[in-house]
This record gives C-alpha cells, structure tokens and sequence, in this order.
C-alpha cells in the first residue's frame, strides 16, 4: 500500500509584515495570508487523503506567538481529524516550557489544546512514533530551546522502526555549496541522510522548496519552504509537498498554497525615455497575476533630469505595486569631473580619497558622491531606498 503525506513548514504564524513599500492594509492582509496558507495546505491535506501531516518546524514565528495564531493551528488541525498531524518543533518554535508544544500548556489553556490527531516530538533527541497497523514510523526531533543545534545528530545514529514506509522528520540544514545563508541548525550533509536509509526525510528551515536526491538521483527528502512568502526574499509560489512511498519509492508533487506572490524584478533603464522603460516593466510583470506584489528596481544610468515617475494608475491592476528608483545612477562623468577645478570636482577627489583610504564602504562613498552633485547642482537629492 503506498503512503501518502502533506508536508509543510516555516508558515511562521504570527509573523509581523514592516515593508515600506506597502501599506498597512497590505501589510496586514500579508500576514493574514501566512494563516490562510496554513489553513489551504489543509483542506489540500483532507481533499488527498493523506495518511499523515508531516510539520518539520517553524509553524509559529516564536515561541512568544499570540494565543490568537495558537488557536488558529489548532483549529486547523483539529478540522482534518482523524488524519495524524506530526510535528518536529525547529529553532523558531522551540518546545519549552511556556511554548505552546510544552505539557503546560493545555492546562493553562484547555480551550486551546492540541487535539489527539496531533503528535509533537518534545525532546532534542530522535524518537519514533509507529502507526498501529504499521503502515508508517515517524522519527522525529525538537528543538528545545531558543537558538539553534550545533549537534551533528543526522551524522549519528537514528532509531528506526519496522514499517513499510519510514520518514525522518526534522528542523535542519542541509550543507551544501549554494546553501542559503541561514543559521546553521542541526547541520547535515545529503550523504549523511542518505546513509540513514529513511525513505523520506521531511525537513525544514529553509525557506525555497528543494529537494534531496541519493547517489541515484532518486528523492530522499526535500523542503516545502515557506507556503506563503512575506517578502522580497520569499518571491514566487509557496507550496506544500504532497508525496507517496511505496516500496521505497518516491513521488512528491508541490502542489501551490500561497494567495499571493511576491515578484522582485529588476528593470535596466539605460538609453532609455519613459515610454519604453513602462513597457519594459509592463512586459516584466505580466506574468503576475493580479493579487500578487510586484517590487521593481530600475537600474543602470539616466539622465537625472528625465522622470521616471509612472502615470497614476499604472499596473493598478496588481495588488501592490512599488517602484524603486534608488539604484539609477545619475550620468555624471565622475573622472571628468575629478580631474577638473572647481567645487564639484574637489568634492568629488575627496569623497574618493576618502573610500581609498576606508574604511568606509566603496558603495556608500559613491551614493554620497551622487547625492552630493545632485545637491550641488540644485538637483533633487533621493536617498537610497530600504525594502
Ligand atoms: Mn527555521
């Protein structure tokens, strides 16, 4: 009989939305995407059938989360009753006392328990949880406490049952060259996985969907990522993993959760006016759909006199629309400029001096050196935009 599993992690319920490039209606209506994303991967999770929910980590975005965002899992997970619901907490969500993984909790809240579908490992070490028929074992781990596990524990020995399918469920990084630049916790490498001999590791932490393949180039385990992005670095689609083990083999299907998209796209302007560059944009965004958020960077060197401002009603269509003009460099001749008398070409040899004997970064100098000139020339000074 083939298993069939959902897997999602790193909702980050409770997450706070500050980019300011948006409003706080849209701020807020974000981060009520975080919940409805939990809540889409399951009725995805019911309408499959799946025989388990595997949750490796980061469901909530501390452990400090509201009861609000608490009573929202709950009552998610509750919904999909009798299908187990496993949960391995990661270094966001760290089970300890006064999270709400910890015993404590459903005395201090009854109305919030966890319902009895639900499994949640609570000890840094691996435990195995085998289901009654033995279709399925669950090994699984917690983080217990705030920050993150240095231990190499994927490197050592797992306990593993008797079951026709076995899935190792946990919060970690996979090493590897191109990793993201996260935290390190639980540190692995896909040979120590592999060495395991798990049929499918659940895992999560990092934020894009990936998966892990053996020597063979078969899948042994894999990240859903984030369901729903919450900014620049999470664009594109969020999506919870559905997947089948039969024999030891696997299938995974993402299967898209997320209500909106985050798109960062980067526009050179360069030679160019204001018609072709809204073109240009135009081109750039049309695969957004309309409920999507779409950050564009104008880039290269233009004349600063010519106004990329977009016409009032530009791309309405889309949900959240920014512009960020900040990178366009302005076409001053600098080296012309530095060679010659006169104010503009004293500041500009000093700011230089100034780089080449840092410490101050290169990039900065430069920003002052336009700014500056803009200032000079009785231009409008725009400041870098932070998003
Ligand atoms: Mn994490």
């Amino acid at each position: 009989m083939a298993f069939r599993f959902l897997q999602v992690s790193d909702v980050h319920l409770g997450s706070r939305v500050n980019l300011r490039w948006l409003s706080q209606t849209q701020r807020d209506d974000v981060a009520e995407c975080v919940s409805a994303s939990f809540r889409a991967a399951m009725t995805l999770a019911r309408e499959r059938e799946v025989h388990a929910v595997l949750i490796p980590g980061d469901l909530f975005n501390d452990d400090g989360v509201g009861p609000n965002h608490v009573s929202w899992a709950v009552s998610c997970l509750r919904a999909i009753a009798p299908i187990p619901v496993f949960i391995a907490p990661g270094n966001h969500d760290p089970c300890w006392p006064g999270s709400p993984y910890h015993a404590g909790w459903a005395e201090r809240y009854p109305e919030m328990a966890w319902p009895d579908n639900v499994h949640i490992f609570t000890r840094p070490h691996f435990e195995t949880f085998t289901s009654p028929g033995g279709e399925f074992c669950i090994t699984g781990i917690a983080h217990t406490r705030a920050g993150t596990m240095s231990e190499r524990l994927i490197a050592g020995d797992i306990p593993r049952a008797d079951a026709a399918a076995r899935v190792l469920l946990f919060h970690g990084s996979r090493e590897f060259e191109g990793a993201p630049g996260k935290e390190k916790t639980l540190p692995f490498t896909g040979a120590e996985l592999e060495r395991q001999g798990f049929d499918w590791a659940a895992i999560g932490h990092y934020h894009a969907a990936a998966l892990i393949e053996n020597a063979n180039g078969e899948v042994i385990g894999g990240y859903s990522g984030c369901p729903q992005g919450r900014g620049l670095d999470e664009c594109g689609e969020g999506v919870a993993l559905v997947g089948t083990v039969e024999d030891g083999r696997v299938e995974i299907e993402p299967v898209p959760v997320s209500a909106r998209r985050f798109w960062s796209l980067e526009i050179p302007v360069d030679g160019r006016g204001l018609p072709e560059v809204m073109e240009a944009v135009e081109a750039a965004a049309s695969a957004a759909a309309d409920e999507d958020l779409v950050y564009v960077k104008l880039t290269g060197r233009a004349p600063r006199e010519l106004d990329f401002t977009f016409p009032q009603g530009f791309l309405s269509r889309l949900f959240a629309f920014h512009c960020d003009r900040s990178a366009l460099m302005p076409d001053y001749d600098l080296d012309a400029l530095a060679a010659s008398d006169g104010l503009p070409g004293r500041f500009v040899r000093r700011i230089r001096e100034m780089s080449a004997a840092g410490p101050a970064r290169a990039d900065l100098c430069e920003a002052a050196i336009l700014m500056g000139l803009d200032a000079i020339h009785d231009r409008t000074v725009s400041f870098p935009d932070e998003n």
